[in-house]
C-alpha cells in the first residue's frame, strides 16, 4: 500500500494580533512529526511518504498526484483540527485514497472528525492499531478494530475501546527518522540555534489535570518504552547533538528512569537532553535528577502552573505550591535550567499578573513558558466550562488565546501577556 502521512501547517489563529495589532504572542514551533515516524516504523512491507507542511508551504496537491496514495493519514492538534478537515476535501477533490485522522484532538474529541471527508479516526496510540487497519484495507478483510472508529456522519461514533498496553508501543521497530531527512534541518530551535531530535521514553499519565488532553492517548495508562528501543532512537539521531524526550511525564516511573541513565552512560552516548518532569517527583527523587544531569540532562519543563493552592486544586493538578517552590531549589542546587509552564486564566486581574511576574522573578524561573487556560474539547475543564466558551472555533485553541471572557478589558488582558511573555524571554537563561 502507497501511504501518505500527512503533519499538517503552523496553522493556529492569534486573537491579540488579529484584533490589537499585537503579534509578539504568537510563535512558529517546527519539530520533527515523531508520531507520524513512529507509525511508518510499523509498516515495513509499504512504501511510505512523510509531507511535513510546517516546512513545506504548498505543493500538497502535486504531492498526492505524484504519489498517488491509498491512505492518507494525518495528525491534529486542537488547532490544526479546521485544517485537517480542509486537507482532507482537498484528498476527496483528487483521489479515492482513504483518509484517516489520528493525534491529540482526534483522541479527546474524535467526534469532530465524524464527517464525510474522514473515513477513520485512530483514538489513542497508533502504531498497532493504524497498522492492523492497514491490513484490513489491504486484504479487504474488514474487521473491528479496537481503538479506530470508522466515521459514520449524521451518526454518533461507534468504536470498541482500546486497553492499551506495551505492546501498543511496538519498540521492536524503530521510528522511520529517515523519512524526514530533507526536513531536518528545519527542525531546531531558532531562538537558541540548537538542533533537536524527538525520542519518546514513556507514553501517556496516570493523572488527570482538568485542562489536560494527554490522558485518552493511553486511556490513563503510563507505559515506559524498552531501554533498548530508547538507546537504539537516541543513537539513530546521530546529528543532534540535543534531545528532546517527549513523554507528557518524563521519569515518571523512577526505576525506569534510573535503568535509562544508567544504559545511556553504559552505551558511551553524549548529548543533552531536556525531560517534562513532575515537581512532586523532583522532591520525591532528587537523586535521580542528580544522576540525570550527570548524563547530560540540560532542562527540565515543569508544569508549575498556577502559584497559589486554591488555583492548583482547581485544576486537579494533586499538586501544591510548597511542594513546587522547594523542587525549584532543588533544581538551582543541581544546576539544571527550569523551564517552567505557567497556565494565566482569563479570569486574572492586574493583581494577579504583578503576582505572577514577581513569582517567576523570584524564584529565578529560567524561562517561564506561560499559557492561557483553555478549555480543550474532551477534557474535564471543557466539560466545565463548555456554557461559558465565546470563542468556539478550533483555530484559535492554540494556549495563546482567551476563548472564554477576560475579567480585564481584553485589550489589557493580552498586553499584560504580551509584556509576561516578553519578560520571560528577554531574560531566558537556557
Ligand atoms: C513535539 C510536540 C510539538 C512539535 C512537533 C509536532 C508536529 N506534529 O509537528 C511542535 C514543536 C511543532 C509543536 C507545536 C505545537 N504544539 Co505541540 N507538542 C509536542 C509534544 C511535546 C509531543 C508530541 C509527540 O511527538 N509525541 C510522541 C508521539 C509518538 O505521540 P503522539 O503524538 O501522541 O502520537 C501517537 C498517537 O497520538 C497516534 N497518532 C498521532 N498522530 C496520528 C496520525 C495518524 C494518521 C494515526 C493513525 C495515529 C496518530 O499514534 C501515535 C503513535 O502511537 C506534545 C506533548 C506530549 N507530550 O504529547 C505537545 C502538544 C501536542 N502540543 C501542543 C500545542 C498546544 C502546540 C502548539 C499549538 C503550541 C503553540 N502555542 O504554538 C503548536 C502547534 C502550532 C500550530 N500548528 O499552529 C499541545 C496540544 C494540545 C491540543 N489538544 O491541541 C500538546 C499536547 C502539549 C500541551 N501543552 O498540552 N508541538
Ligand atoms: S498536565 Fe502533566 S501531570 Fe497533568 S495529566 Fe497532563 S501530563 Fe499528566
Amino acid at each position: 500500500m502507497r501511504i501518505l502521512f500527512v503533519n499538517p501547517p503552523n496553522c493556529g489563529r492569534s486573537i491579540p494580533e488579529e484584533r490589537y495589532g499585537i503579534d509578539s504572542i504568537k510563535q512558529i514551533f517546527r519539530g520533527e512529526p515523531l508520531a507520524l515516524e513512529a507509525l511508518a516504523g510499523n509498516l515495513a512491507k509499504h512504501d511510505i511518504s512523510i509531507f511535513d507542511l510546517k516546512i513545506e508551504t504548498s505543493g500538497f496537491l502535486e504531492k498526492l498526484q505524484e504519489f498517488k496514495p491509498d491512505i492518507v493519514g494525518f495528525t491534529a492538534m486542537t488547532c490544526e483540527a479546521n485544517t485537517v478537515i480542509k486537507l482532507a476535501q482537498q484528498v476527496r477533490q483528487v483521489s479515492s485514497a482513504h483518509t484517516v485522522v489520528g493525534g491529540t484532538h482526534a483522541s479527546a474529541d474524535p467526534e469532530f472528525f465524524n464527517r464525510e471527508e474522514i473515513d477513520s479516526i485512530v483514538i489513542g496510540l497508533g502504531k498497532q492499531s493504524f497498522a492492523e487497519l492497514v491490513e484490513t484495507l489491504e486484504t479487504g478483510h474488514h474487521k473491528d478494530i479496537s481503538g479506530i472508529a470508522p466515521v459514520t456522519p449524521g451518526k454518533q461514533l461507534c468504536w470498541t475501546p482500546r486497553q492499551y498496553t506495551q505492546s501498543d508501543l511496538v519498540n521492536n521497530v524503530a521510528p522511520r527518522y529517515d523519512l524526514v531527512k530533507n526536513y531536518r534541518c528545519h527542525y531546531s530551535l531558532e531562538s537558541l540555534g540548537l538542533k533537536m531530535g524527538l525520542v519518546a521514553s514513556a507514553a501517556g499519565c496516570p493523572y488527570n489535570c482538568s485542562f489536560c488532553c494527554i490522558a485518552p492517548l493511553t486511556g490513563g495508562r503510563y507505559l515506559t518504552a524498552e531501554i533498548e528501543a530508547v538507546l537504539r532512537d537516541i543513537q539513530t539521531l546521530q546529528e543532534t547533538p540535543v534531545i528532546r524526550l517527549v513523554d507528557a511525564n518524563s521519569f515518571g516511573n523512577p526505576k525506569h528512569a534510573w535503568q535509562l541513565a544508567n544504559a545511556i552512560e553504559a552505551a558511551g552516548i553524549k548529548k543533552q537532553y531536556l525531560a517534562d518532569v513532575r515537581s512532586d517527583m523532583v522532591v520525591r527523587q532528587p537523586e535521580l535528577l542528580k544522576r540525570w544531569k550527570e548524563i547530560g540532562l540540560r532542562a527540565v519543563v515543569i508544569g508549575f502552573e498556577e502559584i497559589d493552592d486554591t488555583t492548583l486544586g482547581a485544576l486537579n493538578k494533586e499538586n501544591n505550591a510548597a511542594t513546587n517552590r522547594k523542587a525549584i531549589e532543588i533544581l538551582h542546587r543541581i544546576g539544571l535550567t527550569i523551564v517552567g509552564d505557567f497556565i494565566i486564566s482569563p479570569d486574572y486581574t492586574e493583581e494577579q499578573f504583578d503576582q505572577l511576574e514577581q513569582f517567576v522573578r523570584k524564584q529565578e524561573i529560567d524561562l517561564p513558558m506561560h499559557t492561557i487556560l483553555t478549555p480543550l474539547p474532551g477534557t474535564p475543564l471543557y466539560r466545565e466550562l463548555q456554557s461559558q466558551i465565546t470563542i468556539h472555533d478550533l483555530d484559535y485553541y492554540t494556549l495563546i488565546n482567551a476563548v472564554l471572557p477576560t475579567r480585564l478589558d481584553e485589550e489589557i488582558f493580552y498586553q499584560r501577556y504580551a509584556a509576561l511573555l516578553h519578560e520571560g524571554h528577554s531574560q531566558a537563561k537556557v
